[in-house]
């Protein structure tokens, strides 16, 4: 890091309100994190972890938030999920439709990219199986583009979201999923790093072709398997 934790710069952001376009935010936080992808090597301890925390990453029992600093206000009654691109059946999910679906509920750990980890998250939702079963991906379909109300994008490999613990969750520890945290509804694929998982989500393109999303074209790996340390480059 750069002097500042994170949270202090989120404070220090989320200060500046709501609504304001994603550029304006390009600033010495997003430069900073750029510089460190570009400097980053593998950390000392590389597979020297074993069990269930990756390597170079540490326990905190608190649940930090990273973001751009826009933290969108959302209605539920405005909410609308749409689900496009190389699908059978494309979809525009309201919030009774969303909520109308399969509830699934999963444990998982989150390993940010920022060397934390969080264990035993309780989270609800709607499973990526059920939503891809519901849009019926097409045989060339293999990445999904996911686009959030902050101008945030990420991508990801169709078969991440596909794996038994992804989901799009409303609820974490049992309770409606809060703003900061990306409420009222994001991903959480646990087996990749957190930046991974989109907050605030509006559009998941499902793509035969993989595109690059906001921190992937600012140095962090495209895959971002914390198991592999894949953090930049
Ligand atoms: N829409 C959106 N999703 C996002 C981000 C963001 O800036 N905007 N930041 C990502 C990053 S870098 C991390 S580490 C996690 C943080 O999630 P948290 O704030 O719930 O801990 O959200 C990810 N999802
Ligand atoms: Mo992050």
């Amino acid at each position: 890091m750069t002097g500042r934790s994170d949270a202090e710069w989120e404070k220090r952001l989320s200060g500046q309100g709501d609504g304001t376009h994603l550029s304006r935010f390009k600033t010495a936080r997003i430069e900073a994190k750029e510089r460190k992808a570009a400097e980053a090597g593998p950390s000392p301890d590389r597979g020297a972890s074993e069990g269930r925390l990756p390597p170079g990453q540490h326990r905190t029992e608190d649940f930090p938030v990273l973001d751009l600093g826009v933290r969108p206000l959302i209605d539920v009654r405005d909410w609308q999920l749409s689900i496009k691109g190389r699908v059978e059946r494309p979809v525009d999910l309201s919030w009774d439709d969303f909520r109308a679906l399969d509830q699934s509920a999963i444990t998982s750990d989150i390993h940010c990219v920022t060397d934390w980890s969080r264990y035993d998250n309780q989270w609800r939702g709607v499973s990526g199986v059920t939503l891809m079963n519901l849009v019926r991906p097409l045989k060339e379909a293999a990445y999904l583009i996911i686009h959030c109300h902050d101008g945030y994008t990420t991508n990801l490999p169709l078969q991440g979201f596909l794996e038994p613990h992804s989901l799009v969750a409303t609820h974490w520890n049992g309770r409606p999923l809060a703003r900061e945290h990306g409420g009222p509804v994001r991903v959480v694929v646990p087996s990749l790093y957190f930046w991974k998982s989109a907050k605030w989500i509006k559009h998941i393109l499902v793509s035969d072709r993989d595109v690059k999303g906001f921190w992937e074209t600012r140095g962090y790996h495209n895959d971002g398997d914390p198991w592999k340390e894949q953090r930049y480059g």
